[in-house]
């Protein structure tokens, strides 16, 4: 990795006084605090999203709760070295630049160092570490942004995969865990065993019912150690749902140049985000908790119609964009919100098929809310790829897609653009894009779904040619019942799949996107 220049110093306790003026800086006094939150998977949303938020909470002087020096994340990494490499030498500080353009399109940039990460930890080079740290008499919060992957469930019937390797591990391996769930039910086993209260378990992972579901998870992997721990966990734990929404793309090496030249200072692993942030949590918190409002979160009783709102909106707008945008070519999002047709086909898909469905929420402008999601999609700052997106579509279509798509056919509504996006992932999957390009289908299963793949092409050929081929195919395909449950056999879906699969091996993305959905002639 390329820094500014080797011989500028490094971003540091020692160095944060050299900043220039511009950029903020945690105004509090990092050595008072102390670590009362334990974050799993310390990836760049976790750093752009919890930690901002408690940050910006810390420089505004109240937490609440108690005292405001309770609230310092220890950041676990559940795989790989790199974020505690690149933060443990810069004492846990990192900036976060957060950049759009104008109405312009003059680039605009805000950056600040966040001062709350104080220690920063790799499970598999000391899981027992992990293990202290959520069994610490200070920790009162674990929060956790693992990805969808990360909860060891099968997506569509939510249930914990007790044949997952890591789970069977954990389950025959108390003191050094490998998944989330393994981690959080032995953490808390050891604060039961040492007369330590129960604490508050956070999800901030893109699922429905995020954290039900984690408690549920948790549940059942402590059920199987121990009923007494399961019900004391039950009875005393809490698990708030909340709905998370800020773009965060990987860091790139440019970014580390550019960030890096604005501070004046090398940041090994800076983050680069968009502005907007929403982050609405269920107050329920079983050991207190900081008050975020200061940094922008909002507390409420129920989180649900908050997530279904951002993950039906945004997350399944971003999927039903990334799949096409593969097989086309189109490496980022604005890129792709940039082709005739594509905003169209959002627009499009939200406002005819995706809005019916959403829970009322009182207040909310969903046309204003839509034209800025497709504003914050056309941000030429952030050059989020559509193949980071496109990553492990089998875990995510069933939230982001699917529930829409049970929703529109209970209704017996028309479904033609959640068909043209579920059909893209279908389509993607053969892994090869349009223009004869390979590349690797990023998915916990990967490999059944290109035996599947593999099942259905044979299967289309045998039906002969036309509608017949393509509903073989599609049939094949939606028969993954981890993902599609039993709407894999719906005929009404299957049929609009095959159709939307059909016209894109014939027209093409570009070509199916300007039959559907170009401007009509005045
Ligand atoms: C994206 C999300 O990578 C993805 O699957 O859809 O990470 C998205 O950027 C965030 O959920 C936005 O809040």
């Amino acid at each position: 990795m390329e820094l500014v220049a080797p011989q500028a110093p490094c971003l540091s306790q020692a160095t944060l006084d050299a900043l220039p003026p511009e950029v903020a800086r945690p105004g509090y006094d990092r050595s008072a605090l102390r670590i009362g939150i334990v974050h799993l998977g310390l990836g760049a949303f976790a750093r752009a999203h919890l930690a901002a938020v408690n940050d910006a909470a810390l420089r505004a002087g109240d937490l609440g709760g108690g005292s405001g020096h309770d609230w310092g994340i220890c950041g676990v990494s559940l795989r790989q070295a790199g974020t505690r490499d690149a933060l443990a030498p810069q004492d846990g500080l990192y900036a976060l630049a957060l950049s759009d353009a104008d109405e312009h399109g003059a680039p605009r940039q805000r950056i600040a160092v966040i001062g709350c990460l104080l220690e920063t930890l790799v499970a598999p080079e000391d899981p027992g570490a992990v293990l202290a740290r959520i069994a610490a008499a200070d920790t009162r919060i674990v929060s956790v942004t693992v990805t969808e992957k990360g909860y060891c469930h099968d997506p569509a019937s939510g249930r914990l995969d007790f044949t997952h390797p890591d789970i069977v591990h954990d389950l025959a391996t108390p003191d050094a865990p490998r998944s989330t769930i393994g981690f959080l039910v032995r953490g808390l086993e050891r604060r039961r065993a040492s007369g330590l209260g129960p604490i508050t378990v956070m999800s901030l992972d893109n699922l429905h019912a995020n954290g039900r579901l984690l408690g549920e998870m948790v549940l059942a992997f402590a059920a199987r150690v121990d009923t007494g721990l399961a019900d004391w966990i039950a009875s005393g734990c809490t698990y708030p749902c909340s709905m998370v929404d800020r773009i965060v793309p990987r860091t790139t090496d440019a970014n580390r140049q550019e960030i890096g030249q604005a501070l004046g200072l090398n940041d090994a692993w800076p983050v680069l985000a968009e502005p907007y942030l929403e982050w609405v949590v269920e107050d329920r918190f079983a050991a207190g908790r900081p008050d975020w409002t200061a940094g922008g979160a909002r507390f409420v009783q129920d989180a649900a119609p908050f997530e279904s709102l951002k993950l039906r909106m945004v997350n399944g707008a971003h999927s039903a964009l990334a799949y096409l945008s593969v097989m086309a070519g189109w490496k980022t999002v604005d890129e792709a919100m940039a082709q005739p047709g594509m905003a169209r086909y959002l627009h499009e898909l939200m406002r005819a098929e995706i809005e019916p469905t959403l829970p009322a929420l009182p207040g909310l402008d969903v046309a204003q809310y839509r034209r800025r999601l497709l504003q914050r999609f056309a941000n030429p700052a952030l050059r989020h790829q559509t193949r980071q997106i496109a990553m492990d579509g089998s875990q995510k279509l069933p939230q982001r897609l699917l529930d829409t798509v049970r929703d529109r056919l209970a209704s017996g509504s028309p479904i033609t653009g959640l068909a043209l996006a579920v059909a893209g992932w279908l389509h993607f999957l053969r892994g090869v894009d349009q223009a004869g390009r390979r590349y690797e289908i990023q998915d916990p299963m990967a490999a059944a779904l290109a035996a599947r793949h593999a099942q259905a092409e044979r299967a289309a050929r045998e039906a002969g040619d036309g509608p017949a081929a393509m509903l073989a195919w599609a049939g094949e395909m939606m028969g993954a019942q981890a993902v599609f449950g039993d709407l894999g056999r719906d005929p009404r879906f299957l049929r609009a799949v095959a159709e939307a699969v059909q016209s894109l091996r014939s027209l093409g993305v570009a070509g199916t996107l300007a039959a559907a959905y170009s401007p009509r002639p005045a």
